[in-house]
């Protein structure tokens, strides 16, 4: 009944219950065409999608296959692992059958054989060879130290080291300043960062700025803007409303962190931000704005779980882009991955324009598009039904 009711009276619509997405909410239905709610998009920023996950079993058993194409990197399967895992967490239902399968997207015959074995035996094999894959092991340890990425932890496994103590004991490997916080502090960082300390993190930025400019503007973003419980770190945009101001606020904003004691590590990569090379046409290419990854000292008190040192280390990220590009660095880095990558495929494909974290230039017209206004319109266009729901689920 909810579909007929946000589809309009007169029009009836055939749709099978189990492709149904949530229940109507008017804010929403209001932007959406009548295809989208029909059937499940193939892109994950036209899917409703809350924090509910009714295919944890499925949607772990594609997680650990993404990541070990990726750790492969067989580039293809990851991103079909993703989008797979993407899809099932917007279903309002448990995949009970493979019946449930029939008309969804994003689904081939490797992903669709991996949830029939699960189906049929509680679990996937080619999923239990992963994990019990020395090398999957092993590259997923490496990797979890901050400032290591797949090439560093694969020139490390060839080495023949299969554990973080025999790496850190090797004399002849030179350890980049990042790499040396990642093993120092790897107790702490790698361990979840929950909401209560983000937000205990949010407050000391927030005051920190506000003592440098009161006008400045601080967001959180990254997956505690999307309302999830827990982290690997916490990610903030921070801007001022006056144009090119924002470099200067960041770099004070280091300053003063570093002052109060509580800076244990940080990384300022310069801005490259140039507008006449713009858009960025590389798919997954990072921004140009100036940011730094740090890591910052929470005391015992606002810490969650058990620590045994006066603070534990979170890992925190400051993003500052001009004000005029705000809109899109935020939506950029709010995320998730395959959100970002969906919604810039579906400006490609459906509205002939590219989305970036700097802007949203309309490819029919061969040029960015000067006015912050215009930009913000057609950000509008592009995703009027996101803001509503998207990061609020
Ligand atoms: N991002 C992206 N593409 C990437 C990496 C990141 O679009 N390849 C965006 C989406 C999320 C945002 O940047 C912040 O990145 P992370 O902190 O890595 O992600 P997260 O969703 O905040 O996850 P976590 O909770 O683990 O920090
Ligand atoms: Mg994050």
């Amino acid at each position: 009944s909810w579909f007929t009711e946000c589809m309009g009276a007169g029009k009836p619509v055939q749709v099978e219950a189990r492709h149904c997405l949530v229940k109507s909410c008017p804010v929403i239905d209001q932007y959406l065409e009548p295809s989208t709610v029909e059937t499940v998009s193939q892109y994950a920023c036209q899917r409703r999608t809350t924090m509910e996950n009714h295919n944890q079993i499925f949607t772990d058993a594609f997680a650990i296959l993404a990541e070990n194409a990726e750790f492969n990197e067989s580039e293809g399967p990851c991103l079909a692992f993703m989008r797979a895992a993407s899809l099932l967490k917007s279903l309002p239902h448990a995949i009970s059958s493979s019946k449930d399968l029939e008309g969804l997207p994003c689904l081939g015959d490797q992903t669709k054989a991996v949830i029939e074995d699960i189906l049929e035996y509680g679990q996937c094999s080619k999923v239990q060879d992963v994990l019990c894959d020395d090398r999957y092991q092993t590259i997923k340890l490496f990797t979890s130290v901050f400032g290591v990425g797949l090439k560093t932890a694969e020139k490390w496994y060839r080495k023949g080291f299969h554990s973080l103590e025999e790496v850190q004991a090797d004399n002849a490997i030179h350890f980049t300043k990042m790499q040396k916080a990642g093993f120092l502090y790897y107790d702490d960082i790698s361990a979840a960062v929950c909401k209560a300390e983000a937000q205990a993190i949010g407050q000391i930025v927030e005051e920190t700025v506000r003592l440098i400019a009161p006008d400045a503007i601080v967001t959180l973003t990254g997956g505690f803007r999307r309302g999830k419980e827990c982290g690997h770190d916490v990610d903030f945009l921070i801007t001022t409303p006056e144009m090119g101001k924002e470099v200067w606020l960041l770099n004070r904003l280091i300053n003063r962190l570093q002052n109060q004691g509580i800076l244990l590590y940080y990384d300022i990569v310069e801005s490259t931000f140039d507008k006449t090379r713009l858009p960025c046409r590389k798919f997954e290419a990072m921004d140009h704005f100036q940011k730094c990854f740090a890591i910052i000292k929470l005391k015992k008190e606002l810490a969650a779980g058990r620590v045994q040192k006066d603070w534990k280390a979170i890992r925190v990220d400051f993003v500052a882009p001009p004000v005029d590009n705000f809109a899109f660095a935020l939506l950029g880095w709010t995320g998730s991955r395959q959100f970002e990558r969906d919604l810039r495929r579906f400006a490609r494909h459906e509205r002939k324009m590219l989305l970036d974290n700097h802007a949203l230039y309309d490819k029919t017209k061969k040029y960015l598009k000067k006015k912050t206004t215009n930009n913000y319109l057609a950000l509008n266009d592009v995703c009027s039904d996101l803001s509503e729901w998207h990061y609020k689920g």
